[in-house]
């Protein structure tokens, strides 16, 4: 490997505990690799040039009851994975909580129709976020996987998003009272494991956002894959998250259009796609983990799986140059003014003109021709073609 794409805490990459300690067991199948200790792959993740890893309370506990056996368990576990964050300089810039696999889930958590699960839910939560604080952590994600339904008989979804309303604002509550310096990041997804999951998409999670006690503290976790099952854009959406400031975290993987949910290593589905979103976070000033969330193929041993990280942070740091060399081509920016990113970039209106001067500007009506206009030279494809140049790496 060329020593220009070998990745260092500076990129601030991160990967999920249960990224790369997913054995493989799927709808189909039982578990192709051995159970991996967290402290292994903290270990390992550092040697490969990871900065962080993030877990859901489950990864690291297993599902903790709160009894005094599992009390003194917990806190074994808890020192044994400090020691490795400090042996190996790992940090934890996000925590996230397990609210999908455990039975009691089933029928939603901040949304379910039984209102002691919806309580179990938040206390659950809110313990997860004193670790979260603990560990240094500044993200919290909150990906609903099992808010929604299978069916539109199962519950009245205005009520449903009252009662999600209600479980955020009681968490931001509990951070604002407790004084923690941690935003909350909602990961959209369309569906699966539900067969319908709210807030389904970077929009639908944005307007909720807007209608919670504490907007400033809740942003968004887009993921490339749920935005793709959705058939959505990536790109676009990210950029409205950033456009509105609320691009807390970013979920990067690849995924082959609208299917299961494949979480494959990231850019290795749909290249184009990663390119123009490494271009979008590295020219928007993104300045949040480049986080991993993917599943090495259950195919693949446990070399496969360290081979299949170090690929996430490879493909970004190679896109980041091509990016950079793309954004740098003089030919490219000629074609970016031939295209009107210029004129796109300022404002219809000029500086001062009242809404009076430009009724009253015929040109920009009356004496407007729209047929000529309609028949100018865009000059899209040009760019297009230039960009894919760099991609398949031929300039
Ligand atoms: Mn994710």
């Amino acid at each position: 490997m060329s020593d220009r794409y070998v990745p260092t805490k500076d990129d601030h990459f991160s990967f999920g505990l249960w990224t790369v300690g997913w054995a493989g067991k799927d709808l189909f199948g039982d578990p192709t690799r051995p159970v991996l200790d967290p402290v292994e792959a903290v270990h390992r993740l550092a040697d490969l040039g990871a900065w962080g890893v993030t877990f859901h309370d489950d990864d690291l506990f297993g599902f903790a009851s709160g009894d005094p056996a599992g009390e003194a368990s917990r806190e074994a576990t808890l020192k044994r994975f400090r020691s490795a964050l400090d042996e190996t300089g790992i940090t934890v810039p996000m925590v996230t909580t397990n609210l999908f696999s455990h039975p009691v889930f089933k029928e939603g958590a901040f949304t379910a129709n039984d209102r002691s699960v919806r309580r179990y839910a938040l206390r659950k939560t809110m313990r997860n976020l004193d670790l979260a604080a603990e560990l240094g952590a500044s993200t919290f994600v909150m990906w609903g996987g099992r808010e929604g339904s299978e069916s539109d008989a199962a519950k009245d979804v205005r009520v449903a998003l009252d009662r999600y309303k209600e479980g955020v604002d009681l968490l931001c509550e509990y951070v604002l009272e407790k004084g923690y310096r941690i935003r909350f990041a909602i990961e959209p997804k369309p569906n699966e494991p539900r067969g319908d999951i709210l807030l389904p998409s970077i929009g639908h999670a944005l307007a909720f956002i807007y209608r919670l006690e504490h907007p400033d503290m809740v942003g968004l976790n887009p993921e490339i894959g749920h935005e793709t099952m959705a058939c959505l854009n990536m790109v676009h959406g990210c950029a409205q998250a950033l456009w509105a400031g609320k691009l807390f975290h970013i979920d990067l993987n690849g995924q082959h259009g609208p299917r299961y949910d494949q979480d494959l290593r990231f850019a290795s589905a749909d290249l184009k796609q990663a390119f123009f979103l490494v271009d979008l976070l590295e020219t928007a000033g993104y300045d949040g983990p480049r986080h991993f969330d993917f599943k090495p193929p259950r195919s693949e041993g446990m070399q496969g799986v360290w081979v299949s990280a170090a690929g996430c942070m490879r493909n970004y740091l190679v896109l980041r140059d091509k990016a950079k060399a793309f954004r740098a081509d003089p030919e490219v920016k000629e074609a970016m003014e031939a295209a009107g990113w210029p004129s796109l970039a300022q404002p219809t209106l000029a500086p001062d003109e009242t809404l009076e001067q430009f009724l009253a500007d015929r040109s920009a009506y009356e004496g407007f021709d729209p047929s000529a206009a309609g028949a100018r030279e865009v000059n899209i494809e040009r760019l297009d073609q230039l960009a894919l140049e760099h991609i398949m790496g031929v300039r």
